[in-house]
């Protein structure tokens, strides 16, 4: 009986991941990523992985590799181990008490959780998290390199290969002006048939956003993210009323139900970007996406550019969710010089195939853990390059 078994340990560990080219957002540069990666064992020998992981260290959110490493080794992995793991939401509540915020940390250690119960069970992943109506999702790729040959020639190679014709460009760290110019000189460079969306991670104020996201639109952008501060829901509902021909999409501002409760009642987005990390864990998220669907706003499957673990995992969770959808950006192990699985999702028609097998369908390698693991390779842990950046924009 599977409510008999316990948790019996838990391991956190960093990796260092070079990534393939320099991604540029709007507050700096990443050169890797550094996923912590968590390793789960329950009392009847079955292991699970997760993952979390940030961008930039605490670039994004509050949370870092360090810090969630730190909350799961002396917090998180105590409140939980001995407990019985069949109860999930027992397990995240347990993990509530001992720890408020840190949703990245209390999700990786619910996906190895889920993980583990799959595998022991036999089952993909999907069939605990409510059944799947998805054998497929859109998948969109990031420009960031800066540079718009660059972006161009990763585009048109992307589109010719058949994986990608959904492009998300990152901009908010030059002035508006060159973003506009960038973005419209991208948009002359490619076909029709691409679909082309911005996320500016919170860099503009109301007034930049309505005087030049109008401009993006009419160069042929048709989902903005997070064009404001996560803490600005009144431009974005203004933006929201206001905007012709684009939608607008919550990311850093809707991470529980509750921001997802309050941006619904206040009519401030279009499209909800879900994250397992930033909801805390698998089951949060389908409680967001839930509001989402009662509030008749759509979702897109975001990412915090997470390996294969990280990745499978969110395509497991996003592969359940009904209500109207703008296809997902599980692209992260593409962006990294190698991959921490045996074999990768595939991907095909421009579209991430979602994986079935036990648990999240992609196997570790020992191997390559071992290879990045951050205490064995005694890297530094620089997260970002602000070099690169002004904050006083035109
Ligand atoms: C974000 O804010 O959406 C997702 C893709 C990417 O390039 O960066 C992320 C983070
Ligand atoms: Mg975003």
């Amino acid at each position: 009986m599977m409510t008999a078994f316990t948790i019996e340990r838990i391991e956190a560990r960093i990796l260092d991941i070079p990534t393939i080219r320099p991604h540029k957002l709007s507050f700096g540069a990443i050169q890797k990523q550094s996923p912590v990666i968590v390793q789960l064992w329950l009392s009847n020998g079955a292991t699970g992985f997760g993952e979390a992981a940030t961008i930039g260290g605490p670039s994004w959110n509050e949370e870092s590799p360090e810090s969630i490493a730190h909350a799961i080794d002396h917090y998180l992995a105590p409140a939980v181990v001995q407990q019985k793991a069949g109860r999930i939401e027992h397990v995240l509540q347990r993990m509530d008490l001992a720890c408020k915020g840190n949703t990245f940390a209390k999700s990786a250690v619910e996906m190895a959780l889920v993980d583990a119960l799959s595998r022991t069970l036999g089952l993909p992943a999907w069939q605990l998290l409510g059944g799947k109506v998805h054998e497929s999702l859109p998948l969109a790729w990031t420009l960031a390199s800066g540079d718009v040959q660059c972006d161009l020639q990763e585009a048109q190679l992307r589109l010719e290969q058949g994986r990608h014709r959904i492009f998300k460009m990152k901009i908010g760290a030059r002035s508006p002006e060159a973003d506009v110019a960038h973005v419209t000189q991208i948009a002359r460079g490619l076909p029709e048939r691409a679909t082309l969306t911005v996320d500016v991670n919170q860099a503009w104020d109301g007034n930049t956003a309505r005087r030049y996201l109008p401009q993006l639109i009419e160069a042929g952008v048709s989902l903005i993210e997070q064009p404001v501060a996560k803490w600005n829901v009144p431009a974005l509902a203004q933006l929201c009323q206001e905007l012709r021909g684009a939608l607008v999409m919550a990311d850093e501002t809707v991470c529980t139900p509750q921001d997802a409760m309050m941006l619904a009642r206040a009519n401030a987005s279009h499209v909800f970007s879900l994250k397992v990390a930033k909801h805390g864990g698998l089951l949060r998220t389908r409680k967001v996406a839930a509001v989402a669907e009662a509030a008749d706003i759509d979702w897109y499957g975001g990412t915090m550019l997470e390996t294969s673990i990280g990745s499978a995992a969110s395509a497991h969770v996003f592969s359940t969710l009904g209500g109207q959808h703008h296809g997902c950006e599980l692209f992260g192990p593409q962006l990294l010089v190698d991959d921490i699985v045996e074999s990768p999702m595939p991907i095909s028609d421009y579209c991430l195939q979602l994986p079935d097998g036990p648990g999240f369908g992609v196997e570790v390698s020992v191997q390559q853990l071992n290879r990045f693991d951050r205490k064995l390779s005694g890297q530094a842990p620089i997260h970002v390059d602000l070099g690169h950046h002004s904050t006083a924009r035109a």
